[in-house]
This record gives structure tokens, C-alpha cells and sequence, in this order.
């Protein structure tokens, strides 16, 4: 997979030579170029941005100079991708995650100041590219850098041959069960007075696994209600529907809902 990035710090990106996606980009599964937008600056002070038309607080970057840099990046006559990190794009999951890490060719545009030039993604996108303003969630960085490496890592461990044991994949938080990680724990079995569970010490594979699957639906149930309305109850053992009930979830027209919420009843005139 290719994938560049430009951006005004560069250097901000470096960290990707570490860990995971290093390791993928010297076992050639990914080939990650990042370039310094001011490359494609014209004038002596290297400007790369301009007050605001309207009016208004801050700076906007230029589309004179983007528009150089992402013909020389993006695939010609089109059919590239180009993701522009802002906090005002769609959220960013691990389903976008998924499909990224099947693409051949991503380009990342990291914006500073209030963000660039929006006929920048319309010019892109009328040249026959995709171009996906995305955000990494509900608060504000100064720039993309960090949501570019965010996503970076999130896709870069999911290319074939990165991560050692696919299994470690399938079973994590946000993957398919929609459910959040269950706690973990290693040796020693106390410590500082501190014990593991029982049943992970016990070796009874079955109560393992329940065990683990009921710590999964307490945990979701607590931090994120969200993805409990957002489970196919025919998903769901009796067991875990019985767990889930002990916690205020009861399954009504064919969906889980909040035991306690009001049934939508007559409306009074
Ligand atoms: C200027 O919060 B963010 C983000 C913030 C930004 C820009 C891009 C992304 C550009 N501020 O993800």
C-alpha cells in the first residue's frame, strides 16, 4: 500500500518509523512518503497561507499552493483517495479503518490554522478523486498531523502480515461483536494485595469465556449505552440477554432499549 502525507510539519510524522507500521514499512507492506507542503511554495517567504474571505479570526491555507502539491502526489487523471483530517468531517471508526487498509493508493492533506481552502476537496474531487474529510472525534487539535498518524496506525496494523497473530485482530474492542474488551490480567496471580479472578486461574476453558463475555456486556453497558442499542439481539445468547437485563436492557420491537424508558404511548391531543 502507498500512502503520502503532506503536511507543514513533516516532522511531526516521524513516530511512524517506530513500532508497527515501521516494521510494516521496512517489510515493504507499506510504502509511506511525507512531504513538506512549503515544497510547493513559489514565493521568497514560502507562504502558505491568507486572511479569510468574510472576515474572521485566524489564517486559511492557500489553494494555489495545495492544488500544486496534490497534482504531483495523487494519481493522475484520478480514481486516488484523499482523506483531509478536520474536526468538522465524519467521525472516524474502525469500519473506515477496515476499508483504508484496502485501498492502494491514500494521500492525507494536514491542515493548520482554520483549515484549508474548501475548493481545495472540490477541485480534488471534481478531477475524479474520493476525498474524505475526516475527524478523529468531538475536540480540537491545532492541525492534522496527529489525526493523520491516528489513522495511519489504525489502518497500517490491519495490512496483511503486519500484526503477527491475526487472532489478536478478530477478538478486540470495535471489531465485529460490537462489544468492549473484557479486563485483562498476567502474573503475578496477587499482587500488592491485588488478585486475579478465580475463574481465570481455574483452566475450565466454558466459564472462562462466559466470564469474559459477561465483563464485555457490564463494561459496555456502563461506558458506552450506544453500542448496547446498537446490538442484533439475534446476536445474543439467552445468557447474555439475561446479563444484559440485570443491567436495565430489555430487547422491545426486536431492539434493545433502556428497561426503565417509557413505551411510546398515546399521544394527548
Ligand atoms: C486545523 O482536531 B482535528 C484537526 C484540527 C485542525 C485541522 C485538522 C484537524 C486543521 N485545525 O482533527
Amino acid at each position: 500500500m502507498r500512502v503520502d502525507v503532506v503536511s507543514i510539519f513533516p516532522d511531526y510524522l516521524t513516530a511512524l518509523d517506530l513500532s508497527l507500521v515501521g516494521k510494516a514499512r521496512r517489510a515493504g507492506l507499506l510504502d509511506l512518503r511525507v512531504h513538506d507542503l512549503r515544497d510547493w511554495t513559489t514565493d521568497r517567504h514560502r507562504t502558505v497561507d491568507d486572511t479569510p474571505f468574510g472576515g474572521g479570526a485566524g489564517m486559511v491555507m492557500r489553494p494555489d499552493v495545495w492544488g500544486h502539491a496534490l497534482d504531483d502526489v495523487l494519481p493522475e487523471g484520478g480514481g486516488g483517495h484523499l482523506v483531509v483530517p478536520t474536526p468538522s468531517g465524519d467521525v472516524f471508526t474502525q469500519r473506515h479503518a477496515e476499508a483504508l487498509a484496502l485501498e492502494e493508493h491514500v494521500v492525507f492533506a494536514c491542515g493548520r490554522y482554520e483549515g484549508i481552502d474548501a475548493r481545495v476537496a472540490e477541485r480534488t474531487r471534481a478531477a475524479g478523486h474520493r476525498v474524505s474529510e475526516l475527524s478523529i472525534g468531538d475536540y480540537v487539535l491545532n492541525g492534522g498531523e496527529v489525526a493523520a498518524l491516528v489513522m495511519i496506525e489504525a489502518f497500517g496494523r490491519l495490512l496483511p502480515g503486519v500484526v503477527g497473530n491475526p487472532h489478536s485482530l478478530v477478538e478486540e474492542s470495535h471489531g465485529a461483536a460490537g462489544l468492549l474488551e473484557y479486563p485483562v490480567y498476567t502474573k503475578p496471580p496477587a499482587w500488592e494485595g491485588f488478585e486475579v479472578p478465580e475463574v481465570l486461574l481455574s483452566g475450565h476453558h466454558g466459564r472462562v469465556e462466559r466470564w469474559r463475555r459477561d465483563r464485555a456486556l457490564e463494561r459496555t453497558a456502563a461506558r458506552r449505552p450506544d453500542m448496547v442499542a446498537a446490538l442484533d439481539p439475534q446476536a445474543l445468547d439467552k445468557v447474555d440477554l439475561a446479563v444484559l437485563g440485570e443491567l436495565g436492557w430489555s430487547v422491545r420491537d426486536g431492539r434493545l432499549r433502556p428497561s426503565a424508558e417509557a413505551a411510546p404511548g398515546p399521544v394527548a391531543e
